[in-house]
């Protein structure tokens, strides 16, 4: 099971190496094996559409989505039209290890890092479940991860996620900013192609059962 995590801040806990090589490997080997069905994509910024430098796809019944028309969740893929494959069990069950939330996440949200992808502060709000906790897991290149509070001026700390690096945002952190400033590349040789990937599990409806994350 899970070591006890380090608190980097008020309701974010961090998991370092929570995942071994083995479970690591699995994970990249599902994401790549669902990315078939569902293949990433470059979703495109409000307003001015313009692309992201992080490259997306998403498991479970709710994908995040994103282009001119804004941010949401959607059940179907914007270029295939498909509905998304299921959450890989091994997620769900480190959902259940870590988190004491008592319904299971519905979108596995997948962030593909290449080269000199970033992501930008933000903070993850288009949930309707905002009491539940959000759990991301990190694979393949070091990155440096930039974590403040819900002011979006206010100070920041930086941590670097390694690989196999699991953490947790709830409580009065839910609706912290946060993002990715760079990736150190060739620091892992996980990820086929090099770079990152970073799985991000969160809870979208107000649902009670723990059961149906994949079945709706
Ligand atoms: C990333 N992570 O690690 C982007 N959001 O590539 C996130 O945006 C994130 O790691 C909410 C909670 C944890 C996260
Ligand atoms: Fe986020």
């Amino acid at each position: 099971m899970l070591p006890e995590p380090v608190t980097i801040a008020p309701g974010v806990f961090w998991w370092r190496t929570a995942l071994d090589r083995a479970a690591q490997q699995r994970l990249v080997d599902a994401v790549f094996t669902l990315e078939r069905q569902a293949p990433f994509y470059r979703p495109r910024m409000p307003v001015s559409g313009k692309p992201f430098s992080v490259e997306e796809t998403n498991f479970g019944p709710f994908g995040w989505v994103s282009d001119e028309r804004g941010y949401r969740y959607s059940t179907t893929h914007p270029q295939t039209g498909n509905t998304w494959p299921a959450i890989p069990e091994d997620l769900l069950d480190l959902w259940q290890a870590a988190t004491s939330h008592p319904a299971m996440p519905e979108c596995c949200l997948v962030n593909l890092y290449r080269g000199e992808a970033r992501m930008g502060l933000h903070q993850d709000r288009d949930e309707e479940a905002l009491d539940a906790p959000v759990l991301s897991v990190s694979l393949g290149d070091t990155a440096t991860f930039r974590i403040g509070g819900t002011n979006r001026r206010g100070p920041t700390k930086s941590v670097r996620l390694q690989s196999g690096d699991v953490i947790q945002f709830g409580g009065e952190a839910r609706l912290a900013y946060h993002g990715i400033d760079r990736i150190i590349g060739g620091t892992s040789d996980l990820v086929p192609g090099g770079g990152r990937l970073n799985l991000t599990l969160r809870r979208i409806t107000k649902g009670r059962s723990r059961s149906n994350a994949n079945a709706r």
